[in-house]
């Protein structure tokens, strides 16, 4: 669902999770061509196969099929690649793990590439390893990634760590900006103006505004029909639209998932003090009306609607929610001002949120695949597009007539048909810009600014809504604040057997306390439970993993990063 809202409501770019197939061909010769920096084509063409999960829009047009269309004419032709998809899935109920595991089980050779979601490869990785049937690519990186590239990689060294085991790296994650999800606060600017308050600062400021809009009719219908804050608690509080990771935030902790401690090790946070305090809270502003009476059976699509259509003056989400669904819902509630804001401080002045993942996915390769010298020129020319190269053949977009058109001359991204998801026919989707590469201010604050020249900055202009754009803005001005999870590793065998109940063990801990029918204390007692049910046996499978892939790598990246440790 996720991956859907994202590619709705993104520039194609960040969302890139191209899934091709093909046959298997004798490799041609290796051709020296094509590297190190120079333009190059191979020929004879190289062949790669890959596997392609397609939804049903995923439609293309004009006689064009997923064997013949204008990014594979533009590989061949191109670079003198050619892609065949050895496997088509229909990209639901998980079709691709499936057919994986098939593979596995009967011995069948793998497609030249794979590409995994961060969802897959926790579940698959360690079978795939286990079949030998994957490549460690540690060698081919060095060998055959050109330098832009590997720069990429240098200055985001824990994305690694996805696609590690054992210590070694058995696949090449696609990076993203690391903040896509980040969240922000949305508010009733103009429910604001009409009962004369401010944009809060504080969390208690934020109290008073949340007080005001469950009871001072801010929608000035007369009726007490609104409340303060939009939650979704279906599956738990840090949903990634209607998320409470602020209020965690300020009490210093994010809970459900893995957080570096000062002593360097991993600890859990739904089990850390200061969550026990953002519990009570909330639980304080359930009792006042603040939040709607069953939010613990919203999930994040009932919390949005609830704040776009009028009933909730505040929520949490990603900046990106200014496009989808603020900008389509500015159309349908006359006079409703939206805006973003920064989080507010908490009692101690700690600001705190949940932070986006650095790689939504990765490409594996058969053991046995000669051919990454091909892999990386390909992954290289996909990648120039993502970094605002002006040479880039994707410069404009990823094909004339899909996704931008030029007419009299002029690029053209808002027409009848316009769709992005012909990068899905990609072979390689390197992800988006990656953090601490992008020189200057970003692309997002140079549109909004009025500065529209280049290629990149007309699509982004034509495509995303002022609220986007702002939206996204706010986002960055606490980026030190976002908490991403650290354990981005395969289940170990605990938490595959006791995670499942656990989960539910601190759903229900977490929702009796807001709900008001459990003491605050009762956190203890969860905690408690948590450790001697499996808990404590898997923060030492998780601290092993640390240990065993990347922990002094990801270290030091947070604290070159200006990130505090706890
Ligand atoms: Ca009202």
């Amino acid at each position: 669902m996720l991956e859907k809202l994202v590619k709705a409501v993104l520039p194609a770019a960040l969302a890139v999770a191209a899934l091709t197939g093909c046959k298997e061909e004798a490799s041609p010769p290796r051709p020296v061509t094509g590297l190190a920096g120079a333009p190059g084509k191979f020929d004879p063409p190289v062949v790669i196969s890959t596997a392609k999960a397609l939804r049903n829009d995923d439609k293309l047009k004009d006689g064009d099929t997923t064997e013949d269309n204008p990014i594979s004419r533009w590989a061949r032709d191109r670079l003198g690649i050619i892609q065949t998809n050895k496997w088509i899935v229909t990209d639901q109920n998980d079709a691709l793990t499936t057919r994986i595991k098939l593979a596995l089980s009967g011995g069948e050779e793998l497609p030249d590439v794979l590409f995994l979601t961060d969802a897959q490869i926790p579940g698959l990785l360690p079978d795939l390893v286990a079949s030998g049937s994957i490549m460690d690519i540690a060698e081919a990186f060095e060998a055959y990634a050109p330098a832009r590239v590997k720069e990429a990689y240098e200055k985001n060294p824990s994305v690694w760590r996805s696609v590690m085991l054992n210590g070694k790296r058995w696949g090449l994650p696609q990076i993203s900006d690391g903040k896509v999800g980040d969240p922000i606060l949305w508010v009733r600017q103009d429910w604001l103006d009409r009962l004369g308050l401010k944009p809060p600062a504080t969390l208690d400021e934020l109290e008073t505004v949340l007080d005001a809009f469950a009871n001072g009719d801010p929608d000035g219908n007369g009726k007490r029909d609104t409340i303060g804050l939009a939650l979704a608690g279906k599956r738990y509080l840090n949903d990634w639209i209607g998320d409470a990771s602020f209020l965690f935030g300020a009490y210093g902790d994010q809970p459900y998932q893995w957080n570096r401690t000062k002593d360097g090790t991993l600890a859990y946070g739904s089990i850390q003090p200061g969550v026990k305090f953002a519990l009570a809270r909330l639980s304080e502003w359930y009792a006042k009306g603040y939040l709607d009476p069953d939010f613990g059976t919203h999930d994040e699509q009932k919390a949005s609607s609830l704040f776009a259509s009028g009933a909730a003056g505040v929520i949490s989400g990603p900046g990106w929610m200014g496009g989808w669904p603020l900008s389509d819902a500015s159309g349908t509630l006359p006079g409703a001002v939206f805006k973003p804001i920064p989080y507010p401080t908490g009692p101690d002045g700690k600001i705190g949120r949940i932070g986006s993942k650095l790689s939504y996915g990765s490409y594996f390769f058969r053991k046995g695949f000669d051919r990454m010298d091909a892999a990386f020129l390909y992954w290289d020319a996909v990648y120039g597009s993502l970094i605002e190269d002006p040479a880039s053949d994707f410069a404009y977009g990823y094909a004339e007539g899909y996704d931008y058109i030029l007419k009299d001359g002029e690029l053209v991204y808002d027409f009848p048909g316009a769709t992005s998801t012909i990068s899905k026919h990609l072979l390689f989707g390197p992800g988006s810009a990656p953090p601490n590469v992008m020189p200057g201010e970003s692309i997002e604050r140079r549109v909004l600014q009025g500065h529209i020249r280049s290629p990149y900055e007309k699509k982004l202009a034509s495509t995303a809504s002022r609220l986007f754009l702002e939206g996204r803005l706010v986002g960055d001005i606490q980026l030190e604040h976002s908490r991403k999870n650290e354990f981005v590793g395969p289940h170990p065998p605990t938490m595959s057997a006791k995670g499942p109940l656990l989960a539910k063990l601190e759903r229900e801990a977490f929702l009796k306390i807001v709900y008001g029918k459990a003491p605050a204390d009762s956190f203890d007692e969860f905690v408690k439970q948590w450790r001697e049910n499996g808990g404590d046996a898997i923060t030492e499978e998780v601290n092993r993993w640390d240990l065993e892939n990347g922990r002094v790598a990801s270290a030091a990246e947070k604290l070159a990063s200006g990130v505090t440790l706890r």
